[in-house]
């Protein structure tokens, strides 16, 4: 017998989550939904490929600087050579890292208008997880999808 007309479809997937951790204050979980209350900016983007060549998308979603400060990362916000110390490691769910630095991003220093998308192409990314977009990148091997993990790391040196 076939599946009856009247029974309800399969219950919808759980959005992905994001986990902030490391050396922050206020380490979170986050949906894209959440993503979406933020200050959304636009990016429109073209990265090559090495495999399929030039890609063109639309994203849309919070600063990643933003998302990143307001779990409070460990250093003294007033001295900026504190920060120079921090990474923000970024992986998706298929285990694809993309490190930055923290300076990378920070509007005192590399200020690269990197997003952490929660929309492309008109299509919310709530099943697969955000998207990492760097504008400036000219190979889309940074885009890591489907963001499951960022970790913010203010382990690095000095070594001794
Ligand atoms: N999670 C994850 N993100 C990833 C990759 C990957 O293997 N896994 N590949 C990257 C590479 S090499 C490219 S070129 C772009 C391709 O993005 P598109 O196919 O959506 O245009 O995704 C990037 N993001
Ligand atoms: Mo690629």
């Amino acid at each position: 017998m076939g599946q009856s007309l009247t029974e309800p479809v399969a219950e919808a997937a759980a959005p992905a989550e994001l986990v902030l951790t490391g050396d922050l204050a206020r380490p979170a979980r986050l949906t894209v939904p959440d993503l979406l209350a933020w200050l959304q900016h636009e990016a429109r983007v073209t990265f090559e490929c090495a495999t399929s060549g030039a890609r063109h998308h639309r994203f849309a979603g919070p600063l990643l600087h933003d998302v990143l400060s307001a779990a409070g990362p460990v250093f003294d916000p007033a001295r900026r050579k504190d920060r120079l110390r921090f990474l923000i490691a970024v992986t998706g769910a298929d285990g694809h890292h993309a490190l930055l630095s923290w300076a990378e991003i920070d509007p005192d220093f590399g200020r690269a208008p990197v997003l952490l998308a929660a929309v492309m192409d008109d299509t919310p990314l709530d099943r697969s997880g955000p998207q990492l977009v760097l504008p400036q990148d000219r190979c889309g091997a940074r885009y890591v999808s489907g963001i499951n993990a960022i970790r913010v790391d203010g382990g690095y040196g000095p070594w001794k």
